[in-house]
C-alpha cells in the first residue's frame, strides 16, 4: 500500500451527529418504508447520489461512535483497480456495471451454487452495521454499513468437514479498470473458516442506508472489522471453500508487509510504520489503535495461543 498523509478534512463536512441519530433511530425503530424514510433524511448535506433506501435492523454489533461523514466515506477509498490516488476510485467506478451480477460459492460445499442478487439479499434480514474501519496506512472510518452475516450464505451451500478456508475473488475487467499490474488482479482475499462464520464478519450491500456506490464495492462486499481495511475486499464475484490457506493480494506483493490475518494490531508495527495510532477521518489529532480494532471482546479468542507476531 502506497503511504500518502490524508488531506486534512474540514470539521464542517462531519454530519451534526445528535440530528442525525435522532432521525435515523427513528427509521430503524419505526421501520418506516421507503417513502417516509426519504422525507425524514432530507436536509442531510450530501451529494446527489442513488434513491434506493434499504430496509435494515438495528444491530447490537454496531458501535455508538460519530459517524464519518457520507461524503468521506465515499470520495477517499481504496480501490485499486479504479485507480491508486485515494480520489480515483469516486472519479471512474462510475463505469462498473453492477446488475445483473452472479456470486459464485464454490469449492468444498456440499451445495455448491451461484446467486443473484435478489436471492443474496434473501439470505438473511439487513442489518445495520455501524463498524470501525482502520486502514493499514493509518487512517480509520466509523462507517455504517448495511448488510447480513457471510455465515448465513456460508451455511446456504453447506461447507464440508475438509473446508478450513474462504477465499474472495473480486470483479476484475480490463475494459474499464487498471491493466498495469499494481497487484496481481483478480484482487484476491481470504479468512479463515472460523473467521468467516464470525458473527461480526459481514457481507455489505450499503451505507448509510442506501445501495452502495460502486467506488465502495457495489454490488456487495466484504467488511471484516477487525482486521485491516484490504481484508474487506469490493466487488465479490467467486467465494470458494478450501482446504488450504488461499493467496491474497497484497500477500503476493509484499509478504513481508502484509500477512495473511492482518488483524489491526497496535503493537506489531509494519516494516515501514507504526500501526500504534490512527487517523479518524475528520479528525485533527491521532488516537491510539486498538488491538483487534476495538473487537478483542468478540474475537481474541479466535486466536488463543498463537503468536500475532508471527501470524501478521
Ligand atoms: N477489490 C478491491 N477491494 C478492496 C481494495 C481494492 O483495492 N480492491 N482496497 C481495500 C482497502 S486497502 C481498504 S482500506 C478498503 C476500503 O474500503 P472503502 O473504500 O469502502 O472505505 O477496501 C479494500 N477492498
Ligand atoms: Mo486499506
Amino acid at each position: 500500500m502506497l503511504i500518502k498523509r490524508p488531506p486534512d478534512i474540514a470539521p464542517s463536512e462531519i454530519t451534526p451527529r445528535p440530528l442525525f441519530d435522532d432521525r435515523r433511530r427513528l427509521i430503524l425503530k419505526a421501520g418506516l418504508g421507503v417513502a417516509a424514510g426519504a422525507a425524514l433524511w432530507h436536509g442531510r448535506p450530501a451529494p446527489a447520489r442513488a434513491a434506493a433506501k434499504l430496509d435494515a435492523l438495528p444491530s447490537a454489533l454496531s458501535t455508538t461512535e460519530a459517524q464519518t461523514a457520507y461524503k468521506s466515506i465515499t470520495t477517499y477509498n481504496n480501490y485499486y483497480e479504479f485507480g491508486t490516488d485515494k480520489a480515483d476510485p469516486a472519479r471512474n467506478a462510475h463505469k462498473l456495471v453492477t446488475r445483473p451480477w452472479t456470486v459464485r460459492v464454490e469449492g468444498l460445499a456440499g451445495k455448491p451454487r451461484s446467486f443473484d442478487l435478489d436471492q443474496l439479499l434473501k439470505l438473511a434480514p439487513l442489518e445495520e452495521r455501524i463498524y470501525r474501519l482502520r486502514c493499514v496506512e493509518g487512517w480509520s472510518m466509523v462507517i455504517p454499513w448495511v448488510g447480513f452475516p457471510l455465515a448465513a450464505l456460508l451455511k446456504a451451500v453447506e461447507p464440508l468437514g475438509s473446508a478450513k478456508y474462504v477465499e474472495f475473488l473480486t470483479h476484475y475487467d480490463p475494459e474499464i479498470m487498471l491493466r498495469r499490474p499494481v497487484l496481481d488482479w483478480p484482487y484476491g482475499e481470504g479468512l479463515r473458516l472460523d473467521e468467516a462464520l464470525h458473527p461480526l464478519t459481514i457481507l455489505a450491500v450499503g451505507l448509510y442506508g442506501e445501495l452502495l456506490p460502486n467506488q465502495n464495492g457495489a454490488p456487495v462486499r466484504l467488511v471484516v472489522p477487525w482486521k485491516y481495511g484490504f481484508k474487506s475486499a469490493k466487488s465479490i464475484v467467486t467465494i470458494r471453500l478450501t482446504e488450504q490457506q488461499p493467496p491474497t493480494a497484497w500477500n503476493r506483493a509484499a509478504p513481508n508487509e502484509y500477512g495473511f490475518y492482518s488483524n489491526v494490531n497496535p503493537a506489531v508495527a509494519h516494516p515501514r510504520w507504526s500501526q500504534a495510532s490512527e487517523r479518524r477521518i475528520g479528525e485533527i489529532r491521532k488516537r491510539p489503535t486498538q488491538l483487534f480494532n476495538g473487537y478483542a471482546e468478540q474475537v481474541a479468542s479466535l486466536y488463543q495461543g498463537m503468536d500475532l507476531r508471527r501470524n501478521f
